[in-house]
């Protein structure tokens, strides 16, 4: 299994994935700055030039919730070497399961991608600086939603950690490398116990 990626990006999330599931990869990492996600081998994988992408096989993957999403269903219940929680498919913990990884990718993310649009990902002429004001204050009420998700569990299934928190968490920590403060403590302690994971301190090795 091959996984392209870079540095601190989504691929972030994939790697974590794979140390959670004590899976082997492949890792290509690449260089954005070398101009190699334009390369022809690259746009052939993924026609928008992005990261992550996993090729199974044949199956070609390009969108990181869909990747994890994946992983977890096929080695969650096979390889008894993790204890990472995929709920089974069909059951009403499955459905919260999906909704929390739709909300992290839908609503969770956008207003720190919108940030970072205006910061340096658009083209200068494209930025406007005037809506960092509003997307931080978007993040402030993601963060809320994910508080009120929490209810003073561990995770945000209950007590078993998910999926779902390695999409929601690594926002975080976007938002964290980006000296965004989270104002509230079920938040900070959440956060607080992701840092702790063995996964994610692996994960770190490989930025
Ligand atoms: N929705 C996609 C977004 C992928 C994405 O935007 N990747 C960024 C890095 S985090 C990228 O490769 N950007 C390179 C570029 O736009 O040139 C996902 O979640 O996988």
């Amino acid at each position: 299994m091959k996984l392209y990626g870079f540095g601190n990006s989504r691929s972030f999330r994939v790697i974590w994935m794979f140390q959670e599931l004590n899976v082997q990869f492949e890792y290509h990492k690449l260089n954005p700055n070398k101009g190699q996600l334009e390369e022809e081998f690259f746009l052939k994988l993924n026609p928008s030039g992005k990261v992550p992408v996993l090729v199974d096989q044949e199956l070609i993957l390009t969108e990181s919730a869909a990747i994890i999403t994946y992983l977890g269903d096929k080695y969650v219940n096979h390889s008894g070497k993790s204890d990472i929680y995929i709920p089974e498919c069909g059951t009403l913990a499955r459905a919260n399961y999906n909704q929390w990884c739709f909300f992290a990718l839908c609503e969770f993310e956008q207003p720190l991608w919108t940030m970072a649009k205006h910061q340096f990902s658009l083209p200068q002429k494209y930025q406007v600086p005037e809506i960092l004001r509003t997307a931080l204050y978007e993040f402030r009420m993601v963060l809320n939603i994910l508080e009120q998700g929490l209810s003073n569990n561990n995770w945000i299934l209950g007590q078993s950690f998910s999926a779902a928190d390695i999409l929601l968490a690594h926002s975080l920590h976007w938002a964290h490398e980006n000296n965004i403060k989270f104002k509230n403590k079920c938040i900070d302690d959440y956060y607080a116990r992701i840092i702790e994971r063995e996964g994610f301190k692996k994960a770190l090795k490989y930025l």
